[in-house]
This record gives C-alpha cells, structure tokens and sequence, in this order.
C-alpha cells in the first residue's frame, strides 16, 4: 500500500501548498519574465545584434594568432548573395590580418622585446636591430594615430563600459610590464579577449619604452576600439611629456610623431563609469564645485590641448589623490625607503605625503573634504567624506584610480571605496609588482603579477 502511494504521488506530483496560477496568470508572469529577461538582467549588451565574422583565427602553440579568411561554410546551405557578402567582407581583415597595419605594429612590438638569435641577425631584448626598424614604426606610430585619434574623438569625454573588464594603471613606458599583462591574461592577443581592457593613463615618460609601448597601445585600440578604452593620465599633456620621440627618431621625424601621438592625447576620453557603479579615471575625483554630478564630464570640450587652461573638470580628473592618514606608513609608498629604512644604513626623514595635520583638516572641512594638493603642486587631495558624497551623488559604490605607486601595484584607500592601481612594476628601480584590477560580476578583483 506504502508503496503504491509513493508512486501514486510521484506520478500526479504538487508541490505541498502551491495553487495551480490560471491561465490568465501564467500568460502575466511568462510576459514578464519575458520582459526582464529581454532587458539583459546585468549581463550587459541586451540588445546587441549578432553578425558572423568575416574571419577565422587560428591558434597555434609557438607561433602568434593567424588571421584567415572565414572558407568554411557549407555553400548549398548559405544563399549566394551571402557568401558574397561573406567574402567581400574585410573590416575584420584590415585590422586583425596579418599584413594589417596594426597587427604588423603588435609584431614588431614583439620583435623588439624578443632576443632574436639567428645566423643573420643576432638583437638584444627591447632593443631594434637597425635604425630603419626603428624609422618604420615612427612611420607606424604616425598612421595609427590618424585611425585612433578619429575614434577616440568620437568618443564621450565618460565612457558608459559593461564588465568584464580589467582596469590597468600606470605603465610609463615599461613594455616589459605590459607584455608581462598580456603573456598571463590575453595569450592569444588583446583581439580574442573575452573581457574589456581600461588603461588609465600615463602610458608615457620614466620608463624607456614609451614609443613602443603607445604603438602596442594604438594598434590594439584599432582592433578592438569597443573593447579597449585609453582614458587620459597628466603625463598625457604637451608640457609634462619628456622628449622620447625626438631623441628617438630626431628632431624632424621626431616632432612630427610627437605631434601625432599628443593629438591623440588631446582627444582621449577622462574617464569611465563600469556597470554604472564603478567610476574610473587617472587622478582622482573632482570637487563638485566644479563637477557637479559626473555627467558634467560630457561636456568636456573636444580637442583639449591645454587642459589646464581649458578644463578645470579634466585637470582635477588627472591630478587628484586621496588623502592620505596620519597612520599611512611611508614604507608603502616608495619600495627603496622599505630596504634603506630596514637595513639600518640610513634616516631618512621623507615628509609624509599629504598627512592629515591639523591646518590640513581645517581646510578639508572648509572645503567639502578638499585641499590643496601639497605634494604635486597642483590638483586637491580629498577625503572620506568628499568620496562617500561623490559615491552618493551619483549613485555610484566605488572609484578605481591610477596615478600613485604602490608596493603591491594598488592600494585599498578611503575604507576600500577607493582602489589605486599602478601598473609599472619595478618602477624607477624599485621592485614593485605590477597591478590590475579585474571588474566582473560585482567583484573587483585585485590581481599582482611579478615579473
Ligand atoms: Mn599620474
């Protein structure tokens, strides 16, 4: 009897206290779930439409991804107007394939890092092997910064991004660090990652690579310009720029590609907001006297040569650095302090940066939680409670920022509200890490990598 129950009730199964909805009822909820489900739910891209690839890519174990042409559908399933149109297709050509003009850039990025040993030619690692090597990629940098600067002008001044997306920091012109990046989180090339990519500026200056590492930088924009985004950092300006271009390729070519490369500088966006929580930019946040809610960055002018004559918005957004506590250890903030300090040969007393003292604090509350930013000479600094009415203001939960070095490659500030990410490892002789956060699905994921 037991038994014949259990598969009576198996059978007709109801769930204990549920009421079969009506019909009318069912249509209602399968309506609207039909209509949230429509509207993405979070995941980003609701709406987008979906068009074959016009080319295939081939992955192999030691060489770079191989661009070819899509051949492989089955011709009596597809009409013949679409295999035309297939064929004919060649945007993803002209800038994934292998003759494109950026994929030869990412090449010979790569040659120049690469120590090459052959019979002919024999080149230490990030160094070119002979001066018309070097001339052709100042005639690349010149052709890919026509392409960027034209589709970064055409970009709002605040970016609107989706995650997944990884924010870097400041590289300065370290290109080891950069492909240290993209040899652990894009092997197979910025083109073929499944998530954004978001520098935060001053990709220029200090390092030794700046040229090569902007050439990486504007080639794999113009193969995946929804993708990746370059947001302007203060090294991004003609007066703090040093001269790499001239002493690299000469007075002539070098101030025509320096001119080239800052035209693009003038037209980069100032910022980003991700998932419409996450605001993202170089420096730091603004004073709402100036930027009263973020969507005052859209109206940015476009080109902007002299930021600081002619926006206080995107200077501040360049320049800006949360204050730092009275408990901030000095040790933090430059690694060659960390050995001297330790190993007992030397006193250094370094001021400490933007401490709050007590003229400092009278100031910040005086200024809704801004003050004059001491250490740089420009900019302000602000505090907690600047950045929770910046947060609350624009209903946003956190900022993730550039601009500070930092021993791990970032730093948690302002109760964690506030990320900082540095990108350069081992800067200026330092043994740094290097930094990336990874914004996905409602996490930021703090990343190092040591090189
Ligand atoms: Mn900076």
């Amino acid at each position: 009897m037991a038994k014949a129950a259990s598969v009576k009730s198996a059978t007709h199964f109801e769930p204990e206290g549920e009421v079969r909805p009506s019909k009318a009822k069912v249509e209602k909820l399968e309506a609207r779930d039909s209509a949230s489900w429509r509207r993405g739910g979070g995941g980003g891209g609701g709406g987008r439409q979906y068009a074959l690839a016009s080319c295939v890519v081939r992955l192999e174990r030691d060489a770079p991804p191989a661009v070819l042409r899509l051949d492989c559908f089955e011709e009596e399933a597809v009409s013949a107007s679409t295999i035309k149109l297939l064929s004919l297709s060649s945007t993803s050509l002209e800038v994934l394939a292998a003759d494109s003009s950026p994929a030869e850039t990412l090449a010979a990025v790569h040659y120049f890092a690469s120590d090459i040993n052959t019979t002919k030619l024999v080149k230490p690692a990030y160094t070119w092997a002979q001066p018309s090597e070097l001339a052709s990629l100042g005639a690349a940098l010149l052709k890919l910064s026509e392409s960027v600067q034209a589709i970064c002008a055409a970009e709002p001044r605040l970016l609107r991004l989706d995650s997944p997306i990884y924010a870097i920091g400041d590289l300065h012109g370290n290109l080891p660090a950069l492909l240290a990046m993209e040899a652990r989180l894009w092997p197979a090339g910025a083109a073929l990652l499944p998530a954004g990519l978001l520098f935060l500026g001053d990709f220029v200056d200090r390092g030794a690579w700046g040229v090569e590492l902007l050439a990486y930088l504007l080639a794999a924009k113009l193969q995946r310009p929804h993708a990746l985004h370059l947001v302007r950092g203060n090294h991004e300006t003609r007066d703090i720029q040093t001269m790499e271009c001239t002493t690299k390729f000469g007075e002539v070519e070098g101030v025509k590609i320096w001119n080239a490369i800052n035209n693009v500088f003038d037209v980069l966006p100032l910022a980003a907001v991700v998932d419409e929580k996450v605001f993202c930019c170089h420096g730091g946040i603004p004073p709402p006297w100036v930027c009263p809610r973020v969507s005052a960055i859209l109206r940015v002018p476009v080109p902007l040569p002299r930021p600081a004559a002619q926006s206080h918005m995107a200077w501040e957004l360049l320049w800006n650095d949360p204050v730092k506590l009275l408990t901030h250890n000095i040790f933090t903030v430059h690694p060659t302090f960390y050995r001297i300090a330790f190993n007992g040969t030397h006193t250094h007393t370094r001021p400490r940066a933007n401490k709050i003292t007590a003229s400092l604090a009278m100031e910040l509350s005086a200024n809704e939680g801004f003050a004059v930013n001491a250490r740089r000479g420009t900019g302000h600094v602000f505090d907690q409670r600047a950045l929770d009415r910046f947060l609350a203001t624009n209903e946003l939960t956190h900022v993730v920022r550039a601009h500070e070095l930092h021993q791990n490659g970032f730093m948690c500030n302002l109760r964690g509200k506030l990320i900082s990410v540095f990108s350069s490892s081992r800067y200026c002789g330092g043994d740094n890490d290097s930094g990336v956060v990874l914004l996905q699905a409602g996490k930021l994921r703090l990343i190092r990598l040591s090189d």
